[in-house]
């Protein structure tokens, strides 16, 4: 088999780079891990930045995200009863638009069978070669076969778990790596949002937060300790914690229900330098993790396929290779920046386990200034909408 640019990972990353370079015409072939009903059953992010609503309509996937996407010109950040109110339309111009990644997935998936992509599921083994040379190879097993795939590019899209970082010689990366004492347990829920904005609760009980994917179809999430298992927390059990962690006039519109999906992410900050090693490049998941306080994780994943689409194209039409040798400089420079938002939000709205009254007040002061300053509430509004690429 032979191709252009070789996908390692069939996730949002990779099929949105695989959907770009497919319309400016480059060929791909992506291969996945996992069945096709596999990824499109994970629940991950539900905030897509404007960046990002921008890249998908360009890549001619916006139009089922325009018709049942919500867009949101703000979110609410509390402690305890204080609700400060980041209006990111009157302080940046923009908005957010809600839209889990669920349904981003599956736009990528018809649109990529639209274009007649090759894309391989339950692919194995994969190994990727030959990076220091003018085609590189990537060998991998599928239906009980080993096979190979000649290629001028590998895009590594592979996630965290994947092959692709760790291809790059150990003693030639770099990790930058912060590991939360604590994880989320978030639950979907077939009920109507506690409030038509998103809620992030800092309470001295621990964050909870307040998100959703329609009116009648909510994400909510509370901080848990490491040790805690799914197992443990019932359907009433959530409800109980979740509304005492929430302001009292939210959660006194609170309507509960039956979850139809609970799970627990850790959280971590994670950056691997450089996310390039000869022909081989490394975009979203595979190269950096955020926690998930500041909705990153996933458009972040779209700025990287953003700078390197553009790279690769020119590359591969022969107008140069600025673009692919200056891509890991200038997608960490957006990564770190988002790292920083990431953290600071996490910081901000978590209790830590022994943490000391002044921790506690250090929280209640930072709130506090973003109630009282329009520079505070600006300078957080502009992270979370998504810096300029
Ligand atoms: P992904 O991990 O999504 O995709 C990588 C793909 O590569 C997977 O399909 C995998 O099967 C495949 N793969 C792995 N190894 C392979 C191999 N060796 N060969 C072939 N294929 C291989 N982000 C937010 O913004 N907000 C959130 O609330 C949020 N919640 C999250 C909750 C959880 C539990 C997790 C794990 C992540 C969450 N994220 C969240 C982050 C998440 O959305 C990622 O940023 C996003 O999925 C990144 O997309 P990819 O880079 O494509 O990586
Ligand atoms: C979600 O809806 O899953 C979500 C929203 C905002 C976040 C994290 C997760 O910061």
């Amino acid at each position: 088999m032979s191709t252009q640019v070789a996908i390692i990972g069939g996730g949002p990353s990779g099929l949105l780079l695989s959907q770009l370079l497919n319309r400016a015409g480059i060929e791909t072939v992506v291969l996945e891990r996992a069945t096709r009903a596999h990824v499109l059953g994970r629940i991950r992010a539900g905030i897509l930045e404007w960046g990002t609503v921008e890249l998908l309509r360009e890549a001619g996937v916006g139009a089922r995200m325009d018709a049942r996407g919500i867009s949101h010109d703000g979110c609410y950040l509390t402690d305890e009863d204080l609700m400060v109110h980041i209006d990111f339309r009157a302080l940046t111009g923009r908005s957010v638009m809600v839209y889990g990644q669920t349904e981003v997935t599956a736009d990528l998936y018809s649109a990529q069978d639209a274009l007649g992509t090759t894309i391989l599921h339950e692919v194995s083994e994969v190994e990727i070669h030959d990076l220091d040379s003018t085609r590189s190879h990537v060998t991998f097993t599928h239906d009980g076969q080993r096979k190979r795939l000649s290629c001028l590019y590998v895009a590594g899209c592979d996630g965290f778990h994947g092959v692709s970082r760790k291809t790059i010689p150990e003693d030639r990366r770099r990790a930058f790596e912060r590991v939360y004492p604590f994880g989320w347990l978030g639950i979907l829920s077939e009920t109507p949002p506690v409030h038509d904005e998103l809620i992030y609760s800092n309470s001295p009980r621990g964050f909870a937060l307040a998100s959703m994917r329609s009116e009648m179809l909510v994400r909510y999430y509370v901080q848990v300790p490491l040790s805690d298992r799914v197992e443990d927390w019932s359907d009433d059990r959530f409800w109980d914690e979740f509304s005492a962690r929430l302001p009292s006039d939210a959660a006194a519109r609170l309507v509960t229900g039956p979850s139809i999906e609970k799970s627990i992410a850790p959280l971590r900050s994670f950056v691997s330098e450089p996310l390039r090693w000869g022909n081989l490049f490394l975009v979203g998941d595979s190269a950096h993790i955020v926690p998930p306080t500041g909705a990153k994780g996933l458009n972040l994943a779209a700025s990287d396929v953003y700078y390197l689409h553009d790279a690769l194209i020119r590359a591969i039409r022969g107008q140069g290779t600025t673009g692919i040798d200056g891509y890991s400089e200038r997608a960490l420079a957006r990564i770190w920046k988002a790292m920083r938002f990431s953290w600071q939000m996490t910081t901000m709205l978590h209790r830590f386990d022994g943490e000391d009254a002044f921790a506690a007040q250090m929280r209640k002061a930072t709130l506090d200034h973003l109630a009282q300053s329009e520079t505070a509430r600006r300078e957080l509004a502009e992270n979370y909408i998504g810096l300029p690429y």
